[in-house]
Parts: C-alpha cells; structure tokens; sequence
C-alpha cells in the first residue's frame, strides 16, 4: 500500500509537519517538577511563574535597587515588581517574558488586560493533582523527568520522611542528581559520612565502597532512571597535572563510583556542562552563568568507559558543533537539549539544524527544564515552533531530491525526536 504521500508543497508540508510535532506527546527528560508529594516543591501559578530566576536576573537590568531590598519582599511583591518592570514599563521581549504571556494565553487568561488580577483569580485554589494533568494536556507532555538532588536536605527529607508517598507518581521520573560528589567532594564526604557512611574526603578504597553503597540506596528507592551532574565550563577529563585535591577526587568519584555504579545498574549518566555557579551571588540561583567547557573530556569518558551510556548536553553556544560531531564518533553518547540560556528560539533554530545535517534524527532536541509546573506549556510550545520549522526545511531539502515524504515517515521521526530516542537510550 503506498503510503499516503505528504505533499511536498511547502505550506502543505509545513503545516503537515507543524501538526505532527503539535500533536505528538513528549517526554521531558530534564526538569526541575516535582511530583505532588513533594508538597511545596512543586511550584505553580503566576506568582512563581514571575518569580522564575530567570526574570529575577532580568529584572535588575532596568533597575538598580539593593538585592536585599528584592530578597525582603514577598513573592506576591517580587512578583508585581517584575511585571512592573519587565512588563508594563518595558516590552516583554525576552524569552522567559513571553513565555509567561504564551502560558496565560493557553490558560485562556487574557493577557490585553496587562494585569494580574485575572491570572491570580485563575489560579487561586488549584488542585496541584489535576492541574498536572490539565498542564501536561496543554503542553502535550507525557513524562517529566525530575532532577532529585540527593545532598539537598529539603529534598532528602522528603524522601526519608515519606518513602512510600515521593515518587510515586507514574506521570514523574526520579534522576539521581549528584552534583557535589563530583563539583565538592569534601563537602560530599562530610554529608554522606553524616549519613553513617564511612566515606572520608581522601578517597581510600573504603571510602570507594562506601560511596558505591550510598549511591545504590538511592538509585534503587528513587527508581532513578539515571544519575546526572552539572559541571563547570572547566571540568577535564582526566584531571589537568597538578590539579588539586578536590578536582582529584571527583575525579576517582567519576572513575571509582558514579559510572561502576550507572553500569552495574544499566542507567545512562547525564553530563550537563558548563554552568559557572553564583557569579554574583547576590542574585541567588539567578547568579549563575556561562562558559566554554571541554569537549575532548566528554570523547575521553566516552571512550574509556564504552560500558557506560551517556546523556550530555553543554551550556555554550560554542561547544555545539564540536560536540555533534563527538556524538557521531560514540554511540554511547546521546547530545540532549538546548539547555538554560541556549533555549532562545534563535539558537534552537541553529543548534537543531546543525545536529539535523550532522546526526540525522538521531538525538533528543530538547528538554524544558522547566522549574515551575505552568512553564511546560510554553516552553514546549516555543520549542515546538522551531523544531517543526527546522524539520520541515530538511525535509523540502530531501523533496527536492525526489525522495518522497509519507505522513508516516514523519510521525516515525518526530516520536523519536520527542520520546524514543530518550526510553531506547535508557534502555541501552
Ligand atoms: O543545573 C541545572 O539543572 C540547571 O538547569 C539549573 O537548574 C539552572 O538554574 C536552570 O534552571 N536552568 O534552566
Ligand atoms: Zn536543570
């Protein structure tokens, strides 16, 4: 039966695309949602939505006034500060401001009111439950993944407190999120040994075994799907001569536990690099930014440890091209996203058409990471805009081949952009 022929007449073509990007459901393979048990972790409505570090570090471009004097006011002021000022006496231009707007307009809050008196009656009383269900609908979104930092005690309380509650809830993943075995390990040697594990900051085999057993006390309760880290623009693989101790013993963590333990699990371990933290620490988590990291590292581990799969995404618009081509030498590298300031419609554009012409459909185009539940539906509807645009350009250039595209062809390949790639690559 010949498969029924997408016309390849761009606006028939676009649309066709457009749809089938619409209306295929996602899974997000990197957020910061927590599922309903998780009590006020879970952030929703339009006063988190404006209080997103995001627009904290945005608001302070227009107006010099002391952190402290931010940082006293409630959320309900934050947040009027900052429709004040990046709102109502500045055009909304930035991404993470129209991403507010595209949320309440899919909300069906109207936005022309340009107050918040509509959006805060709107979500007055929301039941988070069914409000989850309401916002995945919009957003089309079939999965979260969360980010579960297990040396955060607000977190790790909850999972001690309520073992059976957390984690239940199979519209949510849990990743096993360990970033100071590997950026702080001192630091991460006192905790775990607070937590009667005999792991001392100079990395003895003993401290090895032990550091392997908390990481299996986690990963198996938290039904983790993976482990993951985010690392400075600095990070090296193997460790530069001379580098001090700290750096050498996130790097024997690396080596010694986190990837025997990924294998012995079969779980990928996620790298997200290149995030300097708290540059001005003023700003709290809106303090922290950008740099160039090393993607030679990445083809080092890939290489070292061919029993280990790995999900990496990079934070500088640099590292892009390079890293593509390290995922067509590997294929236990899986590159994800475009993650945290790459998430502006203009670099998506250009990071998924170079991984198109370079991977094929072969890797996962974006996650939201999105940290307040609403901003899933704009931050996929953006991305999907792109995606879908992008997608269709490859395929007008594989028309004009003479190649035929059938609806089926493109359904095939937008599930794996937007769920398989993920659940096969988890698999292994
Ligand atoms: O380390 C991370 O997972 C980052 O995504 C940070 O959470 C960052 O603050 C963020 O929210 N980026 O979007
Ligand atoms: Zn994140």
């Amino acid at each position: 039966m010949n498969p029924a022929k997408v016309e390849t007449a761009s606006s028939t073509l676009a649309a066709q695309v457009e749809k089938i990007v619409a209306t295929t459901p996602v899974g997000d393979i990197h957020t910061h949602l927590y599922d309903p048990a998780f009590g006020q972790l879970l952030l929703l409505g339009i006063d988190d939505l404006l209080t997103y570090h995001y627009l904290v570090s945005e608001v302070f471009l227009y107006l010099e006034m002391p952190y402290e004097k931010f940082w006293k006011m409630t959320k309900t002021e934050q947040a009027d500060h900052i429709w004040k000022n990046l709102f109502i006496d500045n055009s909304p231009v930035g991404e993470a401001c129209r991403g507010v707007l595209t949320t309440l307009q899919k909300l069906g809050i109207d936005t022309s009111a340009r107050d918040l008196k509509q959006a805060r009656k709107f979500f007055a009383g929301e039941n988070p439950d069914k409000y989850i269900d309401r916002v995945m609908e919009i957003a089309n979104v079939s999965s979260i993944t969360m980010t579960n930092p297990v040396f955060d005690d607000n977190e790790r309380q909850r999972w001690l407190a309520a073992p059976e509650k957390v984690g239940g809830d199979p519209r949510f993943k849990a990743v096993l999120r360990i970033d100071p075995l590997l950026r702080d390990f001192p630091a991460a040697a006192k905790k775990t040994a607070s937590w009667n594990y005999s792991v001392e900051p100079d990395p003895s085999a003993k401290t090895i075994e032990e550091a392997r057993r908390f990481l299996r006390d986690w990963i198996d309760p938290q039904k983790a799907i993976h482990l993951a880290v985010s690392l400075p623009p600095d990070f090296r693989y193997p460790a530069a001569e001379g580098a001090d101790a700290t750096i050498r013993a996130g790097q024997t963590m690396l080596e010694k536990v986190v990837l025997p333990v990924c294998a012995e699990h079969n779980v990928p371990f996620a790298m997200m690099i290149g995030s300097y933290l708290r540059v001005n620490p003023d700003l709290r988590e809106a303090g922290d930014m950008l740099g160039k990291s090393d993607v030679q590292s990445v083809v080092r581990l890939c290489r070292a440890f061919p029993q280990n799969r790995f999900f990496v995404t990079m934070l500088s618009r640099e590292n892009q091209h390079e890293l593509c081509v390290a995922a067509r030498k590997f294929g236990n590298l899986m590159v994800f996203g475009c993650w945290w300031f790459l998430n502006n419609p203009s670099l998506i554009e250009e990071i998924e058409r170079m991984r198109f012409e370079l991977l094929n459909t072969s890797f996962i185009p974006q996650h939201s990471d999105a940290r307040v539940l609403d901003q899933l539906i704009y931050k996929w509807d953006h991305s999907r805009r792109v995606i879908g645009k992008v997608l269709t350009d490859k395929y007008q250039d594989l028309a004009a081949t003479g190649w035929p595209i059938s609806k089926s062809d493109v359904e095939r390949d937008v599930k794996k952009l937007l769920a398989e790639n993920f659940t096969n690559f988890l698999l292994g």
